[in-house]
């Protein structure tokens, strides 16, 4: 019999868990200087108010591309009460614990929006919940039929109980952790190979997540699984092997491709090229004028 006081190999050795949790170090890894145990504000300030119906607070990581992805579908379509703010949280900087942040969004988390044309202001926060508001609101983009909605929402929601295991799980520990666990490593690959394989035997009889028509399960499901299909996140391409889920990737170009996307994917991006960052979006000009190499002193555009 294995000696169960041994290490594993695929584990790294000499930790004991103590019978109560303290907090009492920093984590270490990225992101540590903003995780903490508790919720609530950290600090006083308010949230900024532009003049459109709709404010978004938001950064551009796969859960705030669905928001403006969404916003800019409906603008596409001719909603003009679609019409946002969208201002920029950095996350990295703590933006997510000031108190206005924290009084429309107790989870501290991107994406948040504010509907300032309801009757009284209208707080929206977790993705899906904003995709659903503004799929209702404009009737667009979820289907009124119960066959065809409900196969929007088992996406939609299997979506956001699936990403946490790509993000937060094979993310956070083959990119962000400060040491390679293989245990760790393998047990949330395992998982994303998993649920990709999902999607592509779905995607190989199905244009889109729903069915024929394109909607919010789709905008849920791209930014993080397209991502994923097409190495764009956590530099995992090869380790993944992504290339072999072909249905996948033939729905992620084919949704890459609309213009509503190529825009929404720029709103509140603050890394990358510098023609695909809008890091603040207040006009649909600004996708012209507004982006960083549009604002950038002309020698530093031209290094
Ligand atoms: N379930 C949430 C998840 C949102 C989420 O995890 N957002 C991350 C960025 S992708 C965040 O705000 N992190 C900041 C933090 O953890 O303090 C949603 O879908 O809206």
């Amino acid at each position: 019999m294995a000696d169960e006081t041994e290490t594993p190999e695929n584990q790294p050795p000499g930790y004991e868990p103590p019978a109560i949790w303290t907090w009492d170090k920093a984590s270490g890894g990225r992101f540590a200087n903003i995780n903490r145990p508790v919720a609530g504000p950290t600090h006083d300030k308010e949230l900024p108010v532009g003049e459109h119906p709709i404010q978004l607070y938001s950064l551009a990581t796969p859960n705030g591309v669905k928001a403006t992805v969404m916003l800019e579908e409906l603008l596409a379509l001719g909603h003009d009460g679609a019409e946002y703010d969208a201002w920029l949280i950095n996350i990295g900087e703590g933006d997510q614990f000031s108190s206005g942040y924290v009084e429309i969004n107790p989870n501290s988390k991107i994406p948040v929006m504010v509907d300032r044309s309801a009757p009284e202001p209208q707080r929206v926060f977790e993705s899906a919940s904003i995709l659903v508001y503004l799929a209702e609101k404009f009737g667009a983009f979820l289907p009124g039929e119960l066959k065809a909605r409900t196969e929007t929402f088992n996406w939609l929601f299997w979506q956001m109980g699936s990403a946490p295991y790509l993000g937060g799980g094979f993310g956070h520990f083959y990119a962000y952790a400060p040491m390679k666990i293989e245990y760790a490593i393998d047990r949330f690959a395992m998982e994303v190979k998993r649920q990709m394989d999902v999607l592509d035997r779905h995607l190989a009889d199905h244009e889109y997540m729903a069915g024929a028509d394109y909607t919010i399960a789709d905008m849920a499901i791209w930014p993080w699984y397209g991502g994923m299909a097409k190495g764009v996140l956590y530099d995992a391409a090869e380790f993944l092997q992504v290339q072999g889920y072909t249905h996948l990737n033939r729905w992620a170009d084919q949704i890459a491709e609309r213009p509503a996307v190529q825009r929404g994917r720029m709103v509140n991006r603050v890394w990358g090229e510098p023609e695909t960052q809008l890091p603040e979006r207040h006009d649909a000009a600004d996708f012209e004028t507004k982006t960083m190499d549009k604002m950038m002193p002309k020698e530093d555009a031209a290094e």
